[in-house]
């Protein structure tokens, strides 16, 4: 029989449910106690949240707080300021007062404090000496190479390096991937403006259709929820005829370096059906959908050159010595995700790989302690009634989930 238990493993789109919210799926307390006058639902996936807001000047902040613990790896003080900065997204008007906050959920101590500073003062001072550490600035610039997560940004760091430069300049060992990102460091850390995901969009179309006649692609992530620029574009791709999408991605990805199109590109391979031979492989954060990451050149006379985004205010360790594409260089690094799925798996990679990281992380987590259910990008299980439930739609998943549907553009948590 196929061993189909990581079904259950709550791994949807490489951000598995943390050890504490594990913890929490078993005990059942809920981290946002709730009271009855709440105007504000306390699951992000209850909520709709929207591209444009009014509380920019306090949910920037509170971000910048979210990234720093993301550094440390204090994940659990990192989805804190990100729920915080993600209830202040949903509300209709700016907040002008503290007691304007009172029946919100999600609200802690410490983010409170902050949003009374900023209130008061304008500026909240652990966010301002956050911001101009060079703890925080290294990691941002380390991070910020494509191969790089924050253990090795944080032992380079210790090390006493602080930017991509300093890579190059002491000869660290780089992974392949590692060095792809340090050669194309600048491009990638100009924002993909959504004139550029459209011109990708119809270069991927392309290859797809030619190796896969049929096949239906969509664009995902940030893209898909009205997003102006990103830090990549998203792809998922699947065919009407289930097993046709099979090793699909070898053929696209030969298509596309037959026509130069690609700087770098690595390749994995769907791990959905490897447990019929053995032992499930050990948990990753990963789903198991094959999967290509590569950078793509694009060719600067596609794309209207007015649609330029300024990116010197984007990315703080932007550093001479990498790669330097000159203003007049005749094309550009863009990173691209593309994700093949079964079509009977889509709805669930569909509704997976749109976002955002916390929209996707509330879904679980209510799935988890609201439900009894179980959601990755694969299924969605019934613990109750001990079966998977199948979805064609996202609509219906909402529905299996017991939830008002919020459509892509609304799920900007
Ligand atoms: N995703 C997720 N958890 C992660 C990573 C990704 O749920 N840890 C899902 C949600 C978004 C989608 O995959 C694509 O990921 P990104 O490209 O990282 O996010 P994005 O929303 O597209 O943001 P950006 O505009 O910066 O690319
Ligand atoms: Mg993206």
């Amino acid at each position: 029989l196929l061993d189909i238990s990581w079904l259950t493993e709550s791994m949807a789109s490489g951000n598995p449910v943390p050890i504490q919210d594990r913890h929490r799926l078993k005990t059942g307390p809920k981290p946002c106690e709730v009271t009855p006058a709440i105007i504000t639902k306390s699951y992000a996936c209850q909520r709709r949240t929207p591209l444009k807001h009014h509380n920019s000047f306090l949910t920037e902040p509170l971000e910048i707080l979210a990234e720093n613990a993301e550094f440390s790896e204090n994940e659990g003080r990192s989805i804190a300021f990100r729920r915080s900065a993600s209830v202040l997204k949903a509300l209709p008007r700016a907040v002008r007062a503290m007691d304007e906050l009172k029946d919100l959920p999600c609200l802690g101590e410490h983010s409170l404090r902050v949003i009374k500073e900023i209130l008061e003062d304008g500026t909240s001072s652990e966010v301002e000496s956050t911001r101009q550490s060079e703890q925080f600035q290294a990691m941002k610039a380390l991070t910020g190479v494509f191969g790089v997560g924050v253990r090795t940004a944080d032992r380079w760091f210790r090390e006493g390096l602080r930017s991509p430069l300093d890579l190059v300049h002491t000869g660290q060992k780089l992974s392949h991937t590692q060095q792809a990102g340090v050669q194309h460091y600048n491009d990638l850390n100009t924002p993909v403006t959504k004139k550029e995901a459209m011109v990708i969009s119809d270069i991927v179309e392309r290859a797809v259709k030619a190796v896969l006649p049929g096949a239906i692609i969509i664009l995902t992530g940030g893209f898909r929820r009205g997003k102006e620029v990103g830090h990549d574009v998203d792809f998922l791709i699947t065919h009407p005829e289930e097993g046709a999408e099979e090793r699909l991605m070898p053929k696209i990805v030969n298509w596309l370096e037959d026509q130069g199109l690609l700087l770098y590109q690595k390749t994995t391979r769907n791990s959905y059906l490897e447990s019929k031979d053995g032992p499930a492989r050990p948990p990753s954060n990963m789903d198991r959908f094959e999967r290509c990451f590569s950078i793509f050149r694009l060719e600067q006379t596609k794309v209207d050159c007015d649609e330029h985004v300024d990116a010197s205010s984007y990315n703080s360790g932007r550093t001479d010595g990498t790669e330097e594409r000159h203003s007049g260089s005749s094309w550009r690094a863009v990173r691209v995700d593309l994700v093949v799925s079964p079509y009977s798996q889509f709805a669930f990679a569909t509704l997976g790989w749109t976002g955002s990281k916390l929209f996707e992380r509330e879904l679980r987590r209510w799935a988890g302690q609201e439900k009894g259910m179980s959601l990755s990008s694969h299924a969605l299980y019934d613990s109750k009634q001990q079966r998977y439930l199948q979805a064609n739609s996202e609509e219906e998943l909402f529905a299996h989930l017991g939830l008002e549907y919020i459509p892509p553009s609304e799920r900007n948590a």
